[in-house]
């Protein structure tokens, strides 16, 4: 399914990546790390000029797109995206609040964008995301009154909004996220608005409308922290269920939000066996790996709802990663490829949320303001030098 990029692309990317000035980059209102590598020698490279030609036998390579570079205000960044990625996420143009701002409100300007700009370049698309308890306006689930609504109300809005959005690009998005983060770290379901309305059978009733707008698509659960034990079995049973129901679900996205000692890797590769056992499709949706020091009475993972004051303790590296935390990374992402690529039989794609360090999340997550370095492209938009050996 990886498309194949022609010389002429690769000639083209290399020519805007080489004619790139880096100060004109770092001085973009989202650059808000002006760092150039202190371990130059580590992380400049030659090699690869694709990663998505890299880690082609192996599975699909992508990337979550925010809409400052759907919308073309970061052209270098797109430039990176379209060579290296064979599919694409919206980071944030889908969420509800953003599609869907109000009760008569879309915006559609950004997925819009993205839809063609896929189309375009041949690349696929997963939608992100359908039902989610984070990023959803509080008017979702009140009434003008601005009293809850029933579970009827709740339930025909939630179609409504399915059809408008799933519907529009109908045979145009690959995949969508249908529900994201639905559970807790124990496997039982989170508290949301949506539980608490319709109640648990919220997930099946998702998944029956967004089969219903986008029959073509692709239809996953997305959620982060995976690995752990209790939250795999919530969602096998989940997918269980669903099945026992006639109701479609074809895969789960494993969420990839680590750091350099967490998880535990071993479990990792667990629920990627477990859910493949299963019968769906299994991914790796939103990869990224801190370098940075996580304060340590904060849970890990990717709760958006954590916000932490910043302190330099927790910022270590303004002015450059260390050759040997740079070392660090590379062996840690030594040991996660060796473990994708022996199941690779079950992963269908690999998706890093961010095309490189100079615009991840995680320069401001759960403090914002830091200088992380999670990714495979530099804030140059250079493939990181250990990537050859992944
Ligand atoms: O990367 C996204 C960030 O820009 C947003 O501010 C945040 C809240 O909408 O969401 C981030 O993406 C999240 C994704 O949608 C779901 N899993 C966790 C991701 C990182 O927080």
């Amino acid at each position: 399914m990886n498309k194949k990029i022609t010389t002429s692309a690769l000639l083209s990317v290399s020519a805007m990546l080489l004619g790139c000035n880096n100060s004109a980059l770092l001085s973009e209102p989202a650059a808000k790390s002006k760092v150039t590598t202190g371990a130059a020698n580590i992380s400049q490279t030659k090699d690869i000029v694709s990663l998505q030609q890299h880690f082609a036998e192996h599975f699909k390579i992508g990337t979550a797109l925010s809409r400052a570079q759907i919308l073309k205000e970061f052209p270098q960044e797109l430039v990176a995206a379209k060579a290296h990625f064979s599919t694409f996420t919206p980071e944030n143009s889908m969420k509800w609040e953003r599609i869907h701002p109000e009760p008569e409100v879309y915006d559609f300007l950004a997925s819009d964008a993205l839809v063609a700009f896929a189309q375009e370049n041949n690349q696929e698309l997963v939608g992100h995301t359908l039902v989610w308890h984070s990023q959803t306006p509080d008017w979702v689930f009140e009434n003008d009154a601005g009293e809850p609504l029933t579970r009827e109300q709740l339930l025909a809005r939630m179609e409504q909004h399915i059809n408008k959005v799933a519907g529009r690009y109908k045979d145009k998005i690959f995949a969508w996220d249908v529900v994201n983060e639905a559970f807790n770290e124990d496997g039982t379901l989170r508290e949301s608005k949506w539980l608490e309305i319709i109640g648990p059978d919220f997930l099946a009733q998702a998944f029956t409308m967004a089969q219903k707008a986008a029959p073509n698509a692709k239809l996953y659960y997305n959620d982060y922290n995976l690995f752990k034990p209790e939250k795999r079995a919530g969602v096998i049973k989940l997918v269980n269920d669903l099945k026992a129901n006639g109701v479609r679900i074809d895969g789960i996205g494993m969420q990839g939000h680590y750091a350099l000692d967490y998880p535990d890797l071993s479990q990792m590769e667990d629920s990627i066996i477990a859910f493949a056992q299963t019968g769906v499709e299994v991914m790796i949706t939103e990869l990224d790996i801190s370098v940075l020091p996580f304060p340590e009475d904060s849970e890990q993972g990717a709760d958006v709802g954590l916000n932490v004051e910043l302190q330099a303790k927790y910022n270590p590296y303004v002015n450059g990663l260390p050759l040997a935390v740079e070392q660090q990374l590379a062996d840690r992402y030594k040991q996660l490829f060796t473990i994708l690529k022996q199941h690779s039989d079950k992963l269908s794609r690999v998706t890093f949320w961010g095309v490189s360090d100079r615009q991840t999340w995680r320069n401001d997550w759960p403090m914002t303001g830091r200088t992380d370095y999670p990714l495979l492209l530099d804030r140059e938009l250079k493939v990181k030098s250990f990537v050859t050996e992944l």
